[in-house]
């Protein structure tokens, strides 16, 4: 049995400290209620998607659990003040935020609707303003995680973020089995956010060869692109990062053209298994993501490997130096 209990499990009303990474054309209903059925926190991802596509899936989650579930809103999406109106319209129960600083113009809204709203943040000035502006938490996610990235490692960012804010912290980034899970306790946070171990999910509906990607990869099979455009974005090296990181040095390609030739590539990965074009994004941990399971196996496997090596390092390390 596991006994890992966090406070995060008290104030999100989930039985394990795991919450689902929101990723843009992955994270939908199905995997969303898998998640929180297991006992985790189970996102939606509202992506670029408009009103009515998310209004959809949260209805369809909800008749898929009871269980508490959220919505991650990706702030650069051409839809954001639509989808906004539409969580609060439906009480969902957390809202995650990402790729910009907290949206204060929807905080009021959301508040108003008793959402908790959990901004993921890459640095302590991120942090700082989540906590000014009325968030519940923040997940302080390290340069390691999939998608749309910062800076900083989650090694460094999670203390101190968690040293500068007084709001509950969930550490994000690079975290796929139970020693993230423990070490992310060790580094001050309360639970975590975990992207790319649900990938593989039996539950996630994308492409297999996707998934196969994510089976195949190796330490250093994630690249960075897209730095030049402001917006750098980790993903599996694959024919598209190839071309792009190439096309990131060639001055005669305007920034526009480069947008172009990165929009609709996540969707081609993702929903069409387009492996020439597709940008398929990944955390540098998809080299420990061995084998598919359900997102209930993932999450136990993770949890009762946290609590082993908590009693391991406990009863040597400690009775170790009391000798
Ligand atoms: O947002 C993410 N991960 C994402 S978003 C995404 S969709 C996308 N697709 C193509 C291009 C760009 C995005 C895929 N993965 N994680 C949280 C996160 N937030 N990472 C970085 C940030 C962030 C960036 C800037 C947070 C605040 C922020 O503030 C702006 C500022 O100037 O400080």
């Amino acid at each position: 049995m596991i006994v890992i209990k966090t406070n995060l499990c008290d104030l999100l009303n989930i039985e394990y400290p795991i919450i689902q990474g929101g990723m843009a054309w992955v994270a939908d209903a199905e995997l969303a209620a898998a998640v929180s059925n297991a006992g985790g926190l189970g996102l939606i991802s509202a992506m670029n998607s408009n009103a009515d596509w998310l209004r959809a899936e949260i209805r369809k989650c909800k008749t898929l659990t009871n269980k508490p579930f959220g919505v991650n809103i990706m702030l650069m999406s051409p839809y954001v003040d639509d989808v906004a109106v539409v969580v609060a319209q439906e009480h969902v129960a957390v809202v995650t935020t990402g790729a910009g600083s907290l949206p204060a113009r929807h905080m009021p809204m959301w508040l108003e609707a008793g959402i908790k709203v959990i901004p993921v943040v890459p640095s302590v000035a991120n942090a700082k303003l989540a906590e000014r502006g009325g968030a519940f938490a923040v997940v302080a996610e390290g340069g390691e995680s999939g998608g749309h990235v910062g800076d900083l490692t989650t090694m460094t960012l999670v203390p101190q973020i968690c040293d500068a804010i007084s709001l509950p912290v969930i550490a994000a980034g690079g975290i796929a089995d139970g020693r993230g899970v423990a070490a992310s306790l060790m580094l001050g946070a309360c639970g975590v956010q975990v992207g790319t171990r649900f990938l593989v999910a039996y539950e996630c509906t994308i492409e297999h060869m996707y998934k196969e990607k994510i089976l195949a990869a190796r330490d250093i099979d994630t690249i960075v692109t897209g730095r030049r455009l402001g917006h750098p974005v980790r993903s599996l090296k694959s024919p598209f990062t190839k071309m792009y990181s190439k096309c990131e040095y060639d001055s005669s390609i305007s920034n526009e053209e480069m947008e172009k030739m990165g929009a609709g590539a996540l969707r081609k990965a993702a929903r069409e298994g387009d492996y020439q074009n597709g940008c398929f994004m990944a955390g540098q941990s998809a080299g420990m993501v061995k084998k598919e399971q359900s997102a209930a196996d993932i999450i136990k496997e993770m949890m009762s490997e946290a609590e082993e090596i908590i009693i391991k390092v406990k009863n040597t390390v400690i009775k170790n130096n009391q000798e």
